[in-house]
């Protein structure tokens, strides 16, 4: 039988994880991902879960197995995932699939707004599996997914 995922937010941590590229934030193109570095983005969240009691385990991999064994990780280790999959967002149903085995809250961040881009952006596989997406308001968003979580975490207990 299928470990049952842990409801115990105040235990086990919110998964933030990363994926391609997200190490660069900071380095390049400023005009579409903002000046913060993903450290900048680590510290910010960790201060926010801090004060809704909560905790993070913050991960950025480019790689896309290593990004499933997270999600895998989390589905039994945490309370629930925030995920910004990065480029994957638009191609892996690898992630899909990780993402669908998950029975805590799962929230997708982007930086920017990917639907104010290039058509391919336009289509997320993740958005099939999250209960909520939260994109284009640069690394803000990920403190809003931190108070999003908060609420559906502190739902799922009543
Ligand atoms: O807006 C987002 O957060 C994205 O997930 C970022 C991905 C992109 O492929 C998605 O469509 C939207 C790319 C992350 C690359 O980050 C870089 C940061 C600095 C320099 C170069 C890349």
């Amino acid at each position: 039988m299928a470990p049952k995922a842990p409801k115990n937010s105040t235990t086990f941590p919110i998964y933030v994880l990363n994926g391609p590229n997200l190490n660069l934030l900071g380095t390049r193109e400023p005009e579409v991902y903002g000046y913060n570095t993903l450290a900048d983005i680590q510290k910010a969240v960790t201060a926010r879960a801090k004060a809704h009691g909560l905790t993070v385990a913050f991960k950025q991999s480019n790689h896309e197995g290593v990004l499933v064994d997270w999600i895998q990780e989390a589905r039994i280790k945490g309370c629930g995932v925030i995920l910004n999959a990065g480029a994957y967002t638009h191609t892996s149903v690898a992630l899909l699939d990780a993402c669908r085995a998950l029975t805590n809250p799962l929230i997708e961040v982007h930086l920017s707004n990917p639907y104010k881009r290039e058509n391919y952006r336009r289509r997320s596989f993740i958005a099939e599996a999250a209960d909520a997406m939260i994109c284009g308001l640069g690394a803000a968003g990920y403190v809003i997914a931190v108070d999003a979580m908060a609420g559906l975490l502190k739902e799922q207990k009543e």
